[in-house]
């Protein structure tokens, strides 16, 4: 995490958000994060915070557990509690595949498959490694070919 210089951080102790509650650190990145100024945080907005060498399904599995009272949305309450949504480690292989699965239709597509890689590798390596689990080369990957074990379904 990149400290912000002195003189963002003045002006950022100078909002309500900031100086309501003793969480200072927790609580300007929170309003760092709501883009909208909505008081609350959605999945997009989260996904802004992550590191780029995440996954979207990693960030979707914390945000998820982060999430409480599954309204979609993290509260500042939300955001406190789960350490500013650093709580809940990696989804495992048989989460993964479910988070990715958009469409619900229990095989990845490559688009599916590049929310379970880092969000800043190149399109041409996400490609390399579909192809490469795609065995039976029909363009979509079973959970068996993206790695879940029979037993963890
Ligand atoms: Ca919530
Ligand atoms: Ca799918
Ligand atoms: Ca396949």
């Amino acid at each position: 995490m990149k400290l912000l210089p002195i003189t963002a951080l003045a002006a950022l102790s100078l909002s309500p958000l900031a100086s309501a509650a003793g969480n200072g650190a927790l609580d300007r990145r929170f309003e760092k994060a709501d883009i909208n100024s909505s008081g609350t945080i959605d999945r997009t907005e989260f996904l802004a915070l992550q590191p780029r060498g995440k996954s979207w399904v990693e960030a979707s599995h914390r945000f998820n557990l982060a999430d409480v009272d599954d309204d979609a949305l993290l509260s500042i309450t939300e955001f406190r509690a789960s350490n500013g949504g650093k709580e809940g480690g990696k989804p495992s292989r048989a989460q993964s595949f479910a988070l990715a699965d958009l469409d619900d239709d229990g095989f990845l597509d490559p688009q599916e498959f590049a929310l379970t890689l880092a969000q800043s590798k190149p399109w041409r390596k996400v490609l390399r490694d579909f192809d490469r689990k795609d065995r039976n080369d029909d363009a979509l990957l079973t959970p068996q070919e993206f790695g879940v074990l029979l037993n963890a379904l």
